[in-house]
């Protein structure tokens, strides 16, 4: 049976039509007669936004009466992506609006090129929130996403001519957002800075005097797929609390008139570009705060509604941090009830501590947030008291527990010693919440014994556990690879398994039918295809469909090791310079396809891409090489883009020197479309690899339990490059000979390797080139290769978003499914 049944009705088809129709007249003012993309777009968007809103407002309605225990997840990134697609799909009216359009004379493909991107993160960890609202609504969960509306997103990336990486605003909310609900009605005033006073013989203060602005709520419903629920993303932007200031306009100043208010607006102006990388400055945390404060505040007043003790917030509440952004709300839930609400503060911290739960993404310490104490008193200053009064009662009760144990209690305060002092997010997060998890089980593992061991030691093994990152099929098969959708749901005879992703498991035999990988084949092939024809149009590249598509496709960062990859690449395309033209026939075909982004102050990562970009130059317009090697630096990695890359890869690569990544999540949407894993034993790497079988993946590299030993031999007793690696060497040489332009320029590259190599990339060379003379091996026999790639495909059953959601309900919110009827 069908789960879903869209019968494209003339009457449905002509009630869209006319939908659209009235948007464009009324809403929009056009006229129907000559209208563009952009504005049928607009109206398609509208439309759409009207049959959100009717199953919107009656989730909110029905919740709002049932009154279960929700959920509210606290990202302070949301890569949304775009929706039109996600929308028509999860609503099951995408051949209806199809249809509707085509009548109105529009392509709707060319409609959904129209779109921007919400491109509100950086990475991993804003795109894990997106999947996760996804699965919330369609698993029927009672919950809501908090975040921030920023006005410019992620910065656009564009490639100058020499390879650097040059970055332009993406204003985004230029052609209006048809998505969100400005709720003019739903702020809350925000105060920073000014005094605080005690009330005496109370735990109560008053904070007072400072500035004050107001966070104003935009609502962006997230229909869930083949259900009427649709959760509800809640997104603050600042706003001045008055116009200007009227003082100062009398007074003849009219600079100063509106300059408080302009400061207001630039809160929420922009997203910090930073990924695994943390930056330290007071705008970010007016941020943090408005954000927190604001979704605290709207949390509350619906949990007044109800007429409950406050004792009993534990039972209607539960808040999941993403990563340590949102900790200050552990502390702002405590301000509002001890301080507003007259609560005791023991009561308070114990009601506290059974709402929140934290989420750790990385065990890097440039990423652990923590605050200098002089900027966090001057624009928190209670909250900074709070935190003082926190850190005491904690650190007795480890002294209690550890007497005498000084040392442990230095490592493990909230308030770190020094010139200056700091704020430990992650150690405040850990003491107020009552669970804290990783994102793969090797993340969880390194967690527990390494950086949070001591609060393992303190708190119990049961405070922490392991919840896998998952990504959601409905986007990341559905949407992006329609065709081969459309095979797994012909061969199991429904559509299920796009809300129980193992059972796609039952295809696995398919791979022994030669049929069937025929049919395989010749989709991943038509991806291929699409992809190449998107490379020549825009990046006047050609590539050769029947090569290997390798794709790493993320971040740049030294700990993700683009280098590995680019530096096997220099060395195929020096082995092919030597070879003989009898010899070169033996060469298989690559194509190594690099996108993603280097945080704008990150110099190492800039100069990363500027290798890519200029090795592409060469290796691309060298006649010896002709098809042999091409290779693709694709700009402005978004989500929409790896919509495209992520159906065309035949090889995952994710390798990162084992213990650096948390999980992520690429690995994840590439091998659910069939691409094979070259990759470390890193993050969910592993759990992938066990799933799909190790005989199906290739994997290589040192282990995260010897990495240490590796960099102390590198650092304490090195040997020089070309013992470490020969094969590295020669690649460093041909680099430094000006073969991709001024070697010199990549001396702040080069050199650390030289000298200590952090990431073991000399010492992993080795087994990453072993490892690709496998994947080559493999390729020639395409049989082969497809029967693995169908095994991979279809052993990713574990990792939809689906089964992450299901595991915090479970083991962690302890909150469950509350459908809307079916009329
Ligand atoms: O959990 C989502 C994602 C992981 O898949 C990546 O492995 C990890 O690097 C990323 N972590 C961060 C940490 N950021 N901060 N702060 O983005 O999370």
């Amino acid at each position: 049976t069908a789960l879903k049944a869209e019968h494209v009705d003339k009457e449905d088809t002509q009630a869209v039509a006319n939908s659209v129709v009235r948007h464009v007249t009324t809403t929009l003012a056009r006229q129907a007669a000559n209208l563009d993309d952009i504005a049928a777009y607009q109206a398609t968007a509208l439309s759409v936004k009207d049959q959100l809103l009717k199953r919107w407002n009656e989730t909110t309605t029905y919740h709002t009466k049932h009154a279960p225990k929700r959920v509210y997840y606290f990202s302070i990134e949301w890569l949304m992506g775009r929706s039109l697609d996600n929308a028509v799909l999860n609503l099951d009216m995408r051949n209806t609006y199809e249809t509707a359009t085509q009548k109105l004379g529009f392509n709707f493909e060319d409609l959904l090129n129209e779109e921007r991107d919400a491109a509100l993160g950086n990475g991993g960890l804003g795109r894990l929130a997106a999947c996760y609202i996804d699965s919330m609504a369609t698993l029927n969960l009672p919950g809501w996403g908090y975040g921030l509306r920023y006005s410019y997103g992620i910065f656009k990336q564009l490639i100058s001519n020499t390879g650097e990486q040059l970055e332009a605003p993406d204003p985004w909310l230029d052609r209006e957002n048809p998505w969100e609900i400005a709720r003019i009605d739903v702020s809350y005033p925000i105060r920073f800075y000014g005094r605080v006073e005690s009330i005496p013989n109370t735990s109560r203060a008053i904070w007072s005097g400072g500035t004050e602005c107001l966070a104003v709520a935009y609502d962006v419903p997230v229909p869930g797929f083949a259900t009427k629920n649709t959760a509800n993303l809640r997104l603050w932007a600042s706003r001045p609390i008055q116009g200007f200031d009227l003082n100062s306009f009398n007074a003849g100043n009219y600079e100063a008139s509106v300059q408080s208010s302009s400061d207001a607006e630039n809160i929420t102006r922009v997203l910090y570009p930073n990924d695994n990388m943390y930056a330290g400055k007071e705008l970010r945390l007016k941020q943090q705060y408005l954000w927190c404060s604001a979704s605290l505040q709207d949390i509350l007043r619906r949990y007044q509604k109800l007429d409950l003790s406050w004792e009993q917030l534990p039972d209607y509440v539960v808040i999941q941090m993403n990563d340590t952004h949102p900790t200050i709300s552990i502390v702002e839930l405590m301000r509002i009830l001890i301080d507003e609400e007259e609560v005791p503060y023991d009561v308070a911290w114990k009601i506290t501590t059974k709402v929140f739960a934290y989420t750790n993404h990385t065990v890097l310490p440039e990423a652990l947030e923590k605050w200098p104490l002089p900027l966090f008193e001057n624009l928190l200053p209670r909250h900074l008291q709070l935190i003082y009064q926190i850190n005491l009662n904690f650190l007795n009760d480890v002294a209690k527990r550890f007497p005498g144990d000084m040392d442990r209690i230095r490592r493990m305060s909230i308030i770190e010693e020094g010139t200056p002092k700091f704020v430990r997010m992650a150690h405040l997060a850990i003491v107020g919440s009552f669970k804290v998890n990783g994102v793969a089980e090797l993340h969880s593992q390194l967690l527990q014994s390494t950086i949070f061991r001591d609060f393992v030691e303190f708190k119990g093994r049961d405070s922490f556990t392991n919840v896998t990152n998952g990504i959601t099929p409905r986007r990341w098969l559905l949407q992006c690879n329609p065709r081969l959708a459309q095979l797994i749901t012909d061969t199991l005879g429904s559509e299920h398994w796009l809300v129980h992703l193992k059972q796609i498991a039952q295809l696995l035999p398919m791979a022994d039918n030669a049929q069937f990988r025929a049919a395989f084949r010749e989709i991943k092939n038509e991806n291929k295809t699409r992809l190449a024809e998107v490379l020549a149009s825009e990046l006047n590249i050609q590539v050769d469909i029947d090569s290997v598509f390798t794709c790493q496709i993320k971040r740049l960062h030294e700990y993700k090791r683009q280098t590995l990859n680019i530096f096997g690449v220099i060395l195929r395309y020096l082995q092919i310079k030597k070879a003989t033209p009898e010899e070169r026939k033996k060469f298989v075909k690559h194509t190594a396809i690099f996108a993603g982004k280097a945080a704008p102050g990150y110099y190492i990562a800039k100069l990363v891409i500027r290798l890519i970009v200029n090795v592409s130059k060469i290796v691309n317009n060298d006649p010896d090489v002709g098809h042999l090697l091409r290779v693709v630096f694709i700009p402005d990695y978004s989500v929409s883009v790896a919509e495209v890359l992520v159906p065309a890869a035949d090889v995952s690569v994710q390798i990162s020197t084992a213990g650096t990544e948390a999980s992520g999540t690429s690995n994840m949407k590439l091998g659910l479309n069939g691409a094979l894993l070259l990759g470390t034993v890193d993050g969910a790497n592993i759990e992938i690899a066990e799933d799909v079988g190790e005989e199906n993946a290739f994997l290589f590299g040192h282990l995260a339990a010897d990495v240490d030993a590796v960099r102390y031999a590198n650092s304490y007793n090195p040997t020089p490059l070309a013992e470490r690696s020969p094969e590295l060497a020669e690649v460093f040489k041909a680099i430094e000979a000006n073969t991709f332009g001024d070697g010199h320029i990549y001396e702040p590259l080069l050199k650390p390797i030289y000298d200590n190599d952090y990431y073991l990339v000399s010492n992993d060379f080795g087994s990453y080139l072993a490892a690709e003379r496998l994947v080559d091996e493999l390729w020639r026999d395409q049989e082969e290769w497809t029967k693995k790639s169908i095994r991979t495909a279809f052993s990713m059953g574990d990792f939809t978003s689906d089964r992450s959601i299901q595991d915090y309900a479970d083991s962690i919110w302890s909150i469950e499914p509350d459908p809307v009827p079916e009329n």
